[in-house]
């Protein structure tokens, strides 16, 4: 058996969530077109007949502005440490920029193989990727796979790829969990997911999600109430929308979401609270963002 941890790092928005679930073939986290949808750090487990990758989701790098964002950074440079491999993530429309010269070097300094994975390869025409591909040979990497997440091209590829990079050993997960994080934690992403979709501006970025009941049923519907806190009055009126309708639309999007994932039919109540400036509190991120 071979085993390993394998990080997927990269800039807010060019793919590494789309691409952990499509290595898991399973919808485990949260998409968007905005970036920054990514907040914590997600296990994916990978178990297989001989192998066992454990994946970890990242939050996008960038420069923290505020405080959530510094949590953010923590899950990375965190997911970066009890990583054995990493992937750099990257779009294929031009050479790193500042910022991911700066991710490529905090993975060569912690000595890790590094497998750079050119996304999006969907949106250009071949013979740019070529000159691409060179500057990262050029920079040391031998390890270059241009990939789609979006239409499922290479993936297997960059799958045997990381195997070849994992250690002996046995699996470090029981083989029939896909991730460590408890049900409560993907019903409120889900909700998230779908507030990053409908909702522009500054609202996705001014909400957080906190399940409070998830009531396994025996008769009936599982139940489950969640509450998103906005940061002002004005997007708590966004979020409802005229009548009702824009929260009406955000709740079954999320719902049916919720249903996919989980295989059976729930009830979702959700309630809308005003926590000023939670972005920037230390206590409220801890205990309802990261929940410790
Ligand atoms: N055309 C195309 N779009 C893609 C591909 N991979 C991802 N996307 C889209 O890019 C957007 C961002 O995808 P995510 O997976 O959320 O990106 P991320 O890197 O996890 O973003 P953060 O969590 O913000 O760091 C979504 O709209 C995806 O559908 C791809 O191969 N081709
Ligand atoms: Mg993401």
């Amino acid at each position: 058996m071979k085993v390993g941890y394998c990080g997927i790092f990269g800039r807010p928005n060019v793919g590494k969530s789309l691409l952990l679930n499509q290595l898991l073939n399973t919808p485990l986290s949260a998409v968007s077109k905005r970036p920054q949808t990514t907040r914590h750090k997600i296990l994916g487990i990978l178990s297989e007949k001989d192998y066992q990758i454990i994946f970890l989701d990242t939050p996008g790098v960038l420069k923290p502005k505020y405080l959530l964002q510094e949590f953010m950074l923590k899950e990375i440079n965190e997911s970066l440490e009890s990583s054995d491999i990493a992937l750099f993530v990257c779009e294929p429309f031009g050479p790193p920029d500042e910022l991911e010269n700066e991710i490529i070097k905090k993975i060569k300094e912690k000595e890790k193989p590094c497998l750079i994975v050119i996304n999006k390869i969907d949106l250009v025409k071949k013979d740019l990727l070529l000159p691409l591909i060179d500057t990262y040979y050029q920079m040391g990497f031998s390890e270059i796979y241009p990939i789609s997440a979006l239409k499922r091209v290479g993936i297997e590829e960059l799958k045997e790829g990381i195997v070849k990079y994992l250690k002996e050993g046995d699996p470090y997960y029981e083989t029939d969990i896909i991730s460590e994080k408890n049900e409560r934690f993907f019903v409120s992403e889900f909700i998230r997911e779908a507030i990053f979709t409908l909702y522009g501006e500054e609202v996705p970025y001014s909400t957080t999600v906190e399940v409070e009941e998830f009531k396994e049923r025996e008769k009936g519907k599982d139940y489950i109430r969640a509450t998103i806190y906005v940061e002002k009055p004005s997007q708590k009126k966004i979020i409802i929308g005229k009548d009702g309708k824009a929260l009406k639309k955000l709740g079954i999007m999320a719902r049916k979401r919720i249903e996919a994932f989980f295989g059976k039919e729930v009830y979702l109540e959700l309630w809308i609270k005003v926590k000023e400036n939670w972005r920037k509190d230390a206590q409220f991120i801890k205990k309802t963002v990261y929940g410790f």
